[in-house]
């Protein structure tokens, strides 16, 4: 009997293996190890993914939405994880090391903040909150100080005091950039990761599932909570927002804060 072997050509590519799947994204291998594919999909998932759902599209607008937000902060000297926006719902990043925080900025009182401390949500926080979660489905991402997430190795207290500097940049820019689509940011997520030379990146995405934006005339809820509150209306919010960034896109940001009038590599300089 003859036996086949089969050889792999030293040029084929290498078949995409999923390296990891969210409840938003997968993440697949490319044929670069420090280069992955990040996959956005239209699932949907709330409060710890008790709620759960499908978006139309979702997918496709956080993608667009993603890319063209860090193609902006890396052109203002911010190290992101993006690459490239390669098709409607796949974009390429760096391979990152994520730091398990989540940091959340917030501008004006909402969501878990409002309930937590008992006040209206939209009251104005002067001055910016930032706040640090355990990033853990498990534990449902549990708030945490800087001498909790310490104390365990979560991060470094240098870490910290770089997460708490870029986060602060980089709502300052989206400050300035969603009022440019006549939107204002509430509140947002961010994350980080370490890459193979140990630099730390924005990573994950940036987008209405990660950001509260409310629209600046109507104050109408422009984001996830449509869906996490059953408001109606998701798909045409999700793609209001990304139809206003596109036609904002080029606009000059003036970016507010000790940076004031600086402009390109402003973000280099705190
Ligand atoms: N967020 C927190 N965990 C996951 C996400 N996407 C975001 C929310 C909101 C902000 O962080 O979308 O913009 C604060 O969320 P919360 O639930 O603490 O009020
Ligand atoms: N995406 C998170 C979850 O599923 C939190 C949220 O956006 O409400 O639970």
């Amino acid at each position: 009997m003859k036996v086949l072997t089969y050889h792999r050509r030293v040029d084929a590519p290498i078949t995409p293996e999923l390296l990891y799947e969210g409840k938003a994204k997968q993440v697949f291998t490319t044929d670069d190890p420090d280069v992955v594919l990040v996959r956005f999909k239209d699932d949907a998932t709330a409060f710890n993914a008790q709620k759960r759902g499908t978006v139309v599209d979702k997918g496709v607008v956080n993608n667009a939405v993603s890319a063209m937000l860090y193609a902006e902060l890396e052109a203002r000297g911010m190290a992101t994880h993006f690459l490239q926006h390669v098709s409607e719902r796949d974009q390429l990043v760096r391979r990152v090391s994520i730091v398990p925080v989540e940091v959340i900025v917030r501008n004006r009182a909402a969501g878990t903040f409002a309930k937590r401390y008992g006040v209206e949500e939209g009251i104005d926080l002067a001055p910016t909150v930032v706040e640090w979660c355990y990033k853990s489905d498990a534990l449902g991402d549990p708030p945490m100080n800087d001498a909790t997430a310490v104390a365990l190795g979560i991060a470094t207290p240098e870490q910290l005091e770089a997460l708490f500097d870029l986060a602060t940049l980089v709502n300052e820019y989206l400050l300035a950039r969603f009022a440019l689509a006549g939107l204002e940011v509430i509140d947002f997520k961010l994350e980080f990761g370490v890459d193979a030379a140990g630099e730390l990146r924005l990573a994950d995405e940036i987008s209405p599932d990660t950001c509260r934006l409310w629209d600046i005339e109507s104050g109408e809820r422009m984001d996830k909570d449509r869906f996490r509150r059953d408001l109606g209306g998701v798909e045409e919010a999700y793609h209001e927002v990304l139809r206003r960034l596109r036609e904002t896109a080029g606009r000059p940001v003036e970016v507010a804060g000790a940076d004031a009038g600086a402009d390109e590599g402003a973000l280099h300089d705190a």
